[in-house]
């Protein structure tokens, strides 16, 4: 029990280094809880115009979800599905609330996504998949990741033969990730609401 904590804690720390923060202050860039949504994530990186920036944040925030499942695992081998799941919840809330940033984190979309390459890699597929079907169609990032959101505990449940039941830990984990990044994105949803959500790409809304 003890090792399961300091596994959850050991993800929960991984979660929390910033890559929107790390990569702007390396490549000179300001800092991106200073500008556009104010968010330290990947999409608000690319409002500087910065591509090479912006998909350094995308693989660093989503590859430190992947690593902290895949390390919890390699240190536990046969590690128990319902500390692995909270495993899982703690790299993520690493990202939302991270000790290195006085907890004002991100919103945790690449992270999760690193999460379900460790957990199940067409499932990683599917929801990526997922957003960017909506972020081509739509051009809203937010969008997109709302409804990636929704549907990955939907693939999960359906992907595992709708036998998820019979080990329910990480459906959970699944569903508890989606509410929060639900929850996180609530300025965007208002936005989206009054049509004031700014689109991929730049410029303005038309
Ligand atoms: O600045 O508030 P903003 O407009 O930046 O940003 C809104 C945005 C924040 O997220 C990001 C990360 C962008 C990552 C893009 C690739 C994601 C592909 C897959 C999504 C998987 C989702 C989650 C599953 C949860 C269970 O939203």
């Amino acid at each position: 029990l003890a090792f399961s904590a300091a596994l959850i804690l050991l993800a929960y720390l991984i979660g929390s280094v910033p890559f929107a923060v790390v990569v702007s202050k390396l490549m000179g860039l300001q800092d991106p809880r200073s500008y556009g949504s104010k968010n330290p994530g990947a999409t608000n990186v690319l409002r500087t115009g910065n591509k090479t920036a912006a998909a350094l944040t995308l693989l660093g925030d989503a590859a430190k979800g992947w690593f902290a499942v895949w390390l919890a695992q390699r240190l536990a081998p046969g590690i128990a599905p319902g500390p692995l799941a909270a495993v899982a919840v703690a790299a993520f809330l690493g990202h939302l609330y991270p000790i290195f940033l006085g907890f004002k984190g991100g919103k945790g979309v690449a992270t999760a996504l690193g999460v379900l390459v460790a957990i199940q890699p067409w499932l990683a597929v599917a929801t990526a998949a997922t957003w960017l079907i909506i972020a081509v169609f739509f051009r809203y990032s937010s969008l997109a990741s709302l409804v990636a959101a929704f549907f990955a505990p939907v693939y999960y449940v359906f992907g595992s033969g709708l036998a998820w039941y019979a080990q329910p830990a990480m459906g959970i984990a699944l569903a508890i990730i989606g509410v929060l990044l639900f929850y996180r994105h609530r300025a965007n949803i208002t936005r989206l609401v009054q049509g004031t959500e700014s689109r991929i790409g730049g410029g303005k809304k038309k």
